[in-house]
Order: structure tokens, then sequence, then C-alpha cells
């Protein structure tokens, strides 16, 4: 099959956080019209591919992307526009050759993955097959829908609260079916609110979605999250409803390598310690970004102290880089890696993370970021890398329940799908 682009257009749009960001049209030459959206971060990795935003203060705070889609619009289309392509990866192959930088800071890793996107999308519909499909074909993988993880209380960079950790997830490992799941995340989340109100929290939402109580201590809000899961009939747990920290701690590390939580100083070994005794008193069944990304000696004490116990996920510390996680899987940092397309660039170098995760035996979470679109790729490469793990932010706002709405569709569209985790 080959791909052809006649046409290839950006314009900038708004986030869910009203940030500009990117959307692109594709027109394949057989008129197909194609779209994507770019999501982006706040709590970004330093090593994450660089957004190029126009630093023009003169136009939203200096975020705009009027430079990236003028690359896109540009350089790109000059560049692919009326060539054909043998596949979506040979058109990555292309934008990675036109950045020509490693951290796609020439064109803009925003600019990239709007096109990347696009064309993937692109070389699904032209193959009459879907998206999921197409990327399990490709990958040579075996399709999965994921259990979703909802985030449900927002802190850290994602919320006007002093929570410094930044996500408490709902995983309902213990459901049967997807649809059994979704449910679960929203009754879940519907008791947590009734709980909130009647303790006098206020129940605003942060950036994902999830509540974002007025609440300092983790464990108050884990010991409340228990409390909501139980209040909706489910089983706290493994069996039932698990839960998931993002700490995101690169956000409360200090220059002198001090993490600061909820008013206390620790060191990495002592935060080590608090989620020891958080996962003896909580359902917690997952950590992502315990430890900072720079702090790779704590993260390797982390893994070999709880490594056995939780699942131990880089995001901050892998950003979704294959060079980055075949580092860290040899020194034997964590045990599993959050994968977002945006932190890398391309699809194509996404699925070669993907890759190298499962071949190494570490899991893979696919995830949004804090700033999203309606566009829902991810949840069609969920479930095309077939990883059993996908987070896209609380059961509530559109932008964060389309990516769950797209799985009960495609739930929809092939019944004969497994469901759940997978065990490496
Ligand atoms: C994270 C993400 C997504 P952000 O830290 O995992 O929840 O946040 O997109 O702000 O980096
Ligand atoms: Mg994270």
């Amino acid at each position: 099959m080959t791909l052809q682009i006649a046409q290839l257009h950006a314009v900038e749009i708004l986030d869910s956080r009203a940030r500009p960001t990117l959307a692109v049209t594709l027109t394949a030459s057989d008129g197909t019209q194609i779209h994507a959206g770019v999501p982006s971060g706040a709590s970004t990795g330093t090593r994450e591919a660089v957004e190029l935003r126009d630093k023009d203060q003169s136009r939203y705070n200096g975020q705009g992307v009027l430079k990236a889609v003028g690359h896109v619009n540009g350089q790109i289309a000059q560049a692919i526009t009326g060539r054909s392509f043998d596949s979506a990866a040979d058109v990555d192959k292309a934008l990675i050759e036109l950045d020509g930088t490693d951290t796609k800071s020439g064109l803009g890793a925003n600019a990239i993955i709007g096109v990347s996107l696009a064309a993937w999308r692109a070389e699904a519909t032209l193959a009459g097959r879907q998206l999921w499909q197409h990327l399990a074909q490709t990958a040579g993988t075996t399709p999965r829908l994921p259990v979703p993880h909802f985030n449900v209380v927002n802190g850290g960079v994602h919320a006007p609260n002093n929570l410094d950790f930044q996500e408490f997830m709902l995983a309902p490992l213990g459901a049967p079916n997807l649809r059994e799941a979704v449910r679960a995340g929203a009754e879940v989340y519907a008791s947590l609110k009734a709980r909130l109100s009647a303790d006098g929290h206020a129940t605003g939402l942060g950036d994902e979605g999830g509540f974002a109580p007025a609440i300092d201590h983790p464990e108050d809000v884990l010991q409340l999250l228990t409390e909501a899961i139980t209040d909706a009939g489910y089983t706290p747990g493994r069996d039932g409803v698990a839960i998931a920290l993002d700490p995101a701690a690169s956000e409360f590390r200090r220059p002198d390598g001090i993490y600061q939580v909820a008013g206390e100083s620790l060191s990495s070994d002592q935060l080590i310690d608090r989620y020891e005794a958080i996962i003896d008193r909580f359902p917690v069944w997952s950590i992502e970004d315990g430890l900072a990304e720079d702090d790779w000696d704590g993260w390797v004490r982390l893994t070999e102290r709880l490594g056995d116990r939780v699942q131990v996920m880089g995001d901050d510390i892998f950003v979704t880089n294959p060079a980055i996680i075949t580092e860290a899987i040899s020194r034997k940092i964590g045990n599993s890696a959050l994968i977002k397309v945006n932190q890398i660039g391309t699809v194509t170098e996404t699925l070669d993370a993907l890759r190298i995760c499962r071949e190494a035996g570490y899991t893979q979470m696919i995830s949004h970021r804090s700033g999203e679109t309606e566009d829902t790729f991810i949840a069609d490469l969920v479930v095309g890398a077939g990883c059993g793990q996908i987070k896209s932010g609380a059961p509530a706002r559109g932008e964060r329940v389309a990516k769950y709405n797209r799985l009960i569709e495609i739930a929809e569209e092939d019944t004969s799908l497994p469901f759940g985790l997978t065990t490496g």
C-alpha cells in the first residue's frame, strides 16, 4: 500500500486548559480527510521532545503555537505532500530527518506528532481497517481492552490546592469487562463527590477532571478514596477497585534533593518508607514517578524495595524515549513505563518504546496529557498495543471521557477482545 498525501493543513486551536495547541488536517490523494489534535503536558519531563511555543508575550502569554503551525503548513507540507510513502512509518522517518535534531526542537514535537498521528490514522483508513487493528497489525501485537485508570483527585501542578501528589486514580482491576470497569469508575467518582461534600470539602475540578479538595496529606485522600470505593459497593483492592498513584515527584523535589510532602522534608529513602507504609495501609497497586526524574540511584532502591509489591512506573524519568528506557532497564529501574505519544514525537518511536518494554517484561500504560483535545488516538493505541492499561483522567469532562467512550465503542465493535491487565 502507498500513502499519498495531497494536502496538509494545521491550525491553532485551544486545548482543555485554554492554551493553544495544533489541529492537523491531512487530505489523502483520494480526497479522504483525516484530523488529529495535539495534546500538551504541564508536569513535563525535562528530556521530553521539545514542544514549540511562540514566546510572543502579546498573544496567549507567550504560549501561542503559530510557529509550529507554520512549520506544518510550510516546510513539512512541502516535504511530504505529493510524495508517495510506503507507510506511515516512512512519513515518521521523513519527519525525523527533516527536523534533524535529537529533541525535535527544529520543527517542534507538537508539529511533528500532529502530522504523525494524522498519517497513521490515514494509513489505517485507506487500508479499510480500524486504527487499533492497524496498529496491532503493524506492531505484531495482540489487541486487548485496557483497565482504565480514572484520575479522581487532582493535586500538584494540576490543581490549585496544597496536595503535593498529583494524581490519585481508581483502577477497577477486578472488573469483568470494560463496560463494568467504566461503570465502577463513574460510580466511585459519584460516591467520592458525595463524601467530599458531606465532609465540607469543595468539589471543584482540577485539570484532568478529578476533584481538587483542600487536603494536604496524601494519606487523608487515600482514606477518603478507600471509603468511597466501599460506599459505591465495590471491594477496595485488586479483586475490586484498586488505587494507582502518580505523585509526579519531580515537581516536589528541591534542588538539594529533598522531597517536600505536606510540609515534611524527606530524603529519597524516607519517601520510599512513606510509600511502603501507604501500600501496607491502602489498596495501592501502582506508583508512577514515585521519585524525581534525576534521582536514578533512588529509583534503583525504590524498585528493589517495592518492585515485587507494586507496579513501579516511570513517566518523567523515561519520557517514552527508547534510548532512555533501554538504559533504565539495564540499571533495573522500575518495572513499568508510562507511554505518551507527544513525549517522543512520533507514533513509530512510541511503538518502539512499547516494544522495548514488552521484550524486557516491563508493563506499559498509555497516557493522555493534562492538556487535551477531543482526539481519541490513544484509545486505539492502547487496544492495538495490547498493553492492558490506560489513563485518561476522570470519568468526567469531554476531552477525558472521549477516550473512554471510544474504548466502549471498540468493545462493542469486537466483542471477542480480551480485557484487563497483561502479566508483563
Ligand atoms: C502525568 C501527566 C498526565 P502532564 O504526569 O502523567 O496525567 O501529566 O500531562 O501534565 O505531564
Ligand atoms: Mg506522570
